[in-house]
């Protein structure tokens, strides 16, 4: 294709972007606009899959059969989501072996959140409250995505993730409510998962290195700072309600601004994290590597049925 061809179908899909219309897989789209698009996604698809696992060290341990299968039902909706992540990834033409290699090599990064550990019963509710209500923020504008199959994914997850979100605000409420000792681990919990809870939005904007862009593609509809701000004025509300105090002792609403202030997020303890030095992320990632070799007689004999079908298949129609 001559450079005049290109810049005509760029200027066809500017002004698409612009129209806010939809770009669909098999539409002409700039090479960089389907790549960024791949990272995220794939990127949105690991952080699913890999989110199950500190929930999922909480199973066998939860204190009653009803919170047990909310758990249970919530860990396997996460997984869902992974694949509904991954299918739309795939559209783009990276294969799910691709991406799969990406997360195992270290290539392609996850959630930074997910690298904490779930010490006690109360980081479940936690997560649910903090880390799925991060996620709804975040993704609720990604329901709005330029990217088709990305933005009804979002739509679908969106709506399991406010139930998520509601099941881990009710066990802090009932926490909250309970003995001092129960009152104690959700404070406790809180006071762990805030900070990384703020950083799940990502450094801020003048950091960011790609918001810039991806604004202008409308894969990003709001920047990591708006977000950022809009959790933190939804959820100091909900700590009060639950007699919890946020572990920052800057916090104070602006009557000028109509927002919360709030302190300075540890940004170096952040990069560490991303970078692979958290608390969990060696456990994380050998969770995962190790599912996936462990699961390698699976996919080999599911290769092997399929081939045999068709075998068959064609025996028949020949
Ligand atoms: N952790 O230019 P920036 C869930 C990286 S799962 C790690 O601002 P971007 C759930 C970033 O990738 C929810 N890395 O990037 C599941 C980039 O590095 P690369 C997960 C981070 O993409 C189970 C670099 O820093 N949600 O809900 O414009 C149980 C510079 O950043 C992080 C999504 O994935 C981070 N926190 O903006 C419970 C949402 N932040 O790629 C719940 C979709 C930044 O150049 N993703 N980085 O090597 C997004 O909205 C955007 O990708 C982000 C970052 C806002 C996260």
């Amino acid at each position: 294709m001559s450079e005049r061809e290109v810049k005509n179908l760029e200027a066809i899909f500017d002004a698409r972007i612009e129209r806010d219309e939809r770009i669909e897989p098999k539409d002409w789209m700039p090479e960089k606009y389907r790549q960024t698009h791949i990272r995220q996604i794939s990127q949105h698809a690991h952080s699913e899959i890999v989110g199950m696992l500190p929930e999922g060290n909480w199973i066998t341990r939860a204190p009653s059969l009803r919170r047990k299968a909310a758990l249970l039902a919530k860990v396997q909706d996460e997984a869902g989501h992974g694949l509904y992540l991954y299918s739309a990834c795939e559209t783009l033409g990276i294969t799910r072996e691709e991406m799969y290699e990406q997360l195992h090599s270290g290539k392609a990064k996850y959630s930074s959140i997910f690298n904490y550990p779930t010490i006690t019963w109360a980081d479940i509710g936690a997560i649910g409250w903090l880390v799925d209500g991060a996620a709804i923020i975040n993704q609720v504008a990604l329901c709005n995505t330029s990217y088709g199959p990305y933005a009804r994914a979002m739509v679908r997850i969106c709506k399991e993730e406010s139930f998520h979100q509601r099941q881990g605000y009710e066990i802090m409420l009932t926490l909250s409510r309970g003995t001092e000792e129960q009152k104690a681990m959700a404070q406790d919990a809180l006071n762990r998962w805030w900070w990384p809870s703020l950083m799940m939005f990502g450094p801020r904007d003048e950091a960011s290195t790609h918001t810039a862009q991806s604004m202008k593609w409308k894969l990003k509809r709001k920047t990591n700072d708006e977000l950022r701000q809009q959790f933190i004025d939804q959820t100091v509300p909900q700590a009060d309600i639950l007699g919890l105090s946020v572990p920052d002792p800057d916090l104070k609403f602006n009557p000028e601004t109509g927002h919360y202030d709030f302190g300075e997020i540890d940004w170096k303890e952040f990069w560490q994290v991303v970078k692979g030095h958290g608390p969990c992320n060696k456990e994380r990632m050998e969770a995962r590597v190790g599912a996936w070799e462990r699961g390698a007689w699976v996919r080999d004999a599911a290769m092997a049925h399929a081939e045999k079908n068709k075998n068959k298949t064609m025996a028949k129609a020949g």
